[in-house]
């Protein structure tokens, strides 16, 4: 057989060391030398000295071999190696944010929390927000929930508020919460699906488990999907306890209200964002941050009394339930505005540890069966994540009031008791001292009964508010969950585990169970699966669940994509830009070539992106302003076809100039098609295109364009 060439012994040559390698190696020339500012100080190691070449090792003659003698270049190696912690084991990707909790009401009445005290009080805050399923480097458009994590640095010790953007959850005890867990991750044998909840583990975990079937309504609608951090509720899910000066304990549900209101993508926009953009969340975060356009959620409560508790129509311990809105309304007691980003990730975002046991005085929990488990779990984590009991130690978690504690050593400990006391009670009258009045006081309730693994009665109820869910929400948003439990199931090859979760639906909605049935080709609907009491349907629909039904009516805070080329007209762009301005909103250009444009009176315009980067699926409505000959070229782009007719399907606001009409017309969208799509063609047009983009989606076309 002939030996190929690459299956030849190389011939080894020798290359003596040059002159610019040897300066390179001074740090007298080349590249190097030049990008060192003028005030650079000296590298050195983490032992402190001096470095004199930190791109050549320690060789005997050249090119080696290389000296084990060369420290530098083993601590540069050895750090280097260990550089990664383990991710946490859900809500692994993240992204944090800094910036202040101020207090709009006193809840003086209800707790003795001192950040509740004063109507004005500011309290520095951490917030990280994450998907769940997927590993750090998945991508943000995952169907999912959102974690919502806020650490609030109170004068009385840290605060943790670890929510979600959804008030439910999938299971009543943390005994279930590793397997929910490891049927929702990539299965074990074959390492797929990342990130996704579309497969044959999570559905046949969740078809047997009934108590999940109020959060598959959510994770199913758009709220699993949010345009971005800034457009989405967080809630604190269990029910916690305020507990005030008298020892008077009320119940309290906690939600953060987004001030720009809700907005979630349609799925089909969902999977194309994650191709062009996977970083869609953080970058839309670090961008509305430095650009000083804060986000700012309001923090409302629901406080309740235990006769309130004993009255409602399910156990308010059980986290797979809410209280409706219309049935205690939230009273918004304070303001959370995220105003700088970290300056480090891993030292922030990847570092920070939550835990829910992190209460202050007067803040206190409840039985929940879910918030119990929860307050060992996250104690444990950090441990195996940080690796030292001292990640107290590490500023993002240390608290910023004054602490003294005797807890000492330990790896990488910081700060250690000073002096001859380490311990307590001490007759040297040295160190802190417990203070019975202003320390923690767990709320005394009475608790007692036989030890028993058991789930209360009270929980039975698994389907009545998975129906409330799902009739609350509007038209459009029933068939978008018709359709992500379609597409679910559809990835499902047992079928048995589809007709199991149709079984379910059959008692949440008819009409759900048979439009998910009809569209997986099902031909007999399954019968209805067994549930532990009846599902009711005497429960008032809550308006207050719809995203659309709470849309903000504004487009502030949003994106208008421009596609412009050579001779777009001037003036169309400069409407355009001072009406967005004046909403609050922001207007970026996509061009055909990234180095930009010549509008019509000769400006040169830089472009934001070129075409094939700029998807329209990156915006929240889109403008064609372009010269006859300009569509005419670009009707013959697939991208720019792509750019208009994804726009449409995804039933956004299309403003266009009478030039751009071909493009419209190649990209199969009428330019009569709808209300939303709006010619530009008057000075006054452009104000009005902005006026009707404050609806955000015309879902009118949506019947239209199925999707
Ligand atoms: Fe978590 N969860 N969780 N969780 N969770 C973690 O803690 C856990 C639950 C939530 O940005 C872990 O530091 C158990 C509900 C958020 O750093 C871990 C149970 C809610 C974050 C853990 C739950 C949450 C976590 C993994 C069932 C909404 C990210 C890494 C009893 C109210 C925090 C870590 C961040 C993270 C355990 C259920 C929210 C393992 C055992 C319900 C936002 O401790």
């Amino acid at each position: 057989m002939p030996k190929s060439k690459s299956s030849k012994p190389s011939q080894l040559t020798f290359r003596k060391a040059t002159v610019h390698d040897q300066k390179l190696a001074r740090g007298q020339g080349g590249d190097f030398h030049q990008i060192a500012g003028k005030d650079s100080p000296v590298m050195t190691t983490a032992q402190g000295g001096p470095v004199a070449d930190d791109l050549n090792s320690l060789k005997a003659g050249a090119p080696g071999p290389t000296l084990i003698e060369d420290f530098h270049f083993r601590e540069k190696i050895f750090h280097f190696d260990h550089e990664r912690i383990p991710e946490r084991v859900v809500h692994a990707r993240g992204y944090g944010v800094h910036g202040y909790f101020e207090t709009t009401r006193s809840l003086k009445e209800y707790t003795r929390a001192d950040l509740f005290q004063r109507v004005g009080e500011k309290t520095p805050v951490f917030v990280r927000f994450s998907t769940v399923a997927g590993a750090k480097g998945s991508f943000d458009l995952a169907r999912d929930v959102r974690g919502f994590a806020v650490k609030l640095y109170t004068k009385e010790g840290n605060w943790d508020l670890v929510g979600n953007n959804m008030p439910v959850f999938f299971i009543q005890d943390a005994m279930r919460f590793p397997d929910l867990v490891h049927a929702v991750k990539e299965e074990p044998d074959r390492a797929f699906p990342q990130a996704q909840s579309a497969h044959d583990n999570f559905w046949d975990f969740i078809s047997l488990t009934p108590e999940a079937m109020h959060m598959v309504m959510w994770i199913m609608s758009d709220r699993a999907i949010p345009r971005s951090f800034r457009f989405m509720e967080g809630f604190g899910v269990h029910t916690f306890r305020l507990v005030n000066g008298n020892d008077k304990s009320s119940f309290v549900k906690f939600i953060w209200k987004p001030k720009l209101g809700l907005q979630s993508v349609v799925w089909n926009e969902a999977v194309k964002i994650n191709g062009a953009d996977p970083d869609f969340h953080r970058r839309d975060m670090w961008d509305a941050v430095q650009a000083g356009n804060y986000p700012e959620w309001e923090l409302c409560v629901q406080i309740f009394d235990h006769d309130f508790a004993d009255s409602f129509d399910f156990d308010v311990l059980d986290p797979t339930k809410l209280i409706p809105e219309e049935i205690i309304k939230p009273v918004s007691v304070g303001r959370l505005v995220l105003d700088r980003m970290p300056d480090n990730f891993f030292a922030e975002t990847e570092q920070v540890a939550f835990m829910t046991q992190n209460v202050p005085p007067g803040i206190d929990f409840s039985d929940d069966p879910l918030l119990q488990g929860r307050n060992f779990s996250y104690l444990d984590t950090q441990l195996k994540r940080l690796g030292s009991p001292n990640f107290t130690h590490i500023p993002i978690n240390a608290p910023k009031c004054p602490f003294h504690h005797f807890q000492q050593d330990g790896h990488m400990a910081m700060s250690n008791p000073v002096g001859r006391a380490n311990y307590q009670p001490n007759s040297w009258g040295l160190g802190p001292r417990p203070d019975p009045k202003r320390g923690f006081r767990s709320y005394p309730g009475d608790e007692s009964g036989p030890k028993a693994r058991l789930r209360p009665e009270s929980f039975a109820d698994h389907y009545s508010q998975a129906r409330q869910f799902y009739q609350s929400q509007t038209p459009v948003e029933q068939n978008h969950i018709a359709m992500a439990l379609t597409f679910e199931l559809s990835k499902v090859e047992t079928l048995a585990i589809r007709e199991r979760m149709v079984s379910h639906l059959r008692n949440i909605d008819q009409d759900l169970a048979k439009t998910v049935a009809s569209k997986l080709g099902m031909g007999k609907l399954p019968k209805a699966a067994d549930a532990a009491v009846p599902p009711r349907d005497d429960l008032e629909p809550s308006p207050a669940l719809s995203i659309i039904e709470n849309g903000p009516k504004s487009f502030a805070g949003r994106k208008l994509g421009v596609l412009v080329d050579d001779g777009s007209d001037a003036t169309v762009l400069k409407k355009l830009q001072q009406a967005l301005k004046k909403e609050g909103a922001a207007m970026e250009l996509i061009a055909p070539a990234i180095g930009g444009i010549e509008s019509s009176d000769g400006e040169k315009m830089p472009a934001d992106h070129m075409v094939d980067g700029g998807p329209s699926v990156l915006f929240d409505a889109v403008a064609i302003v372009l010269t006859k000959n300009a569509a005419k070229r670009l009707s013959q782009e697939a991208t720019a076809l792509d750019f208009v007719s994804d726009a449409f399907h995804h039933c956004k606001f299309i403003g266009f100039t009478e030039g751009a009409a071909e493009l419209l017309s190649a990209a199969g969208v009428e330019p009569k098609a709808d209300k939303g799509v709006v010619p530009l063609d008057s000075p006054a047009s452009a104000a009005n295109f902005v006026d009707a983009c404050r609806q955000l989606r015309i879902w009118e076309r949506e019947e239209k364009v199925k999707l």
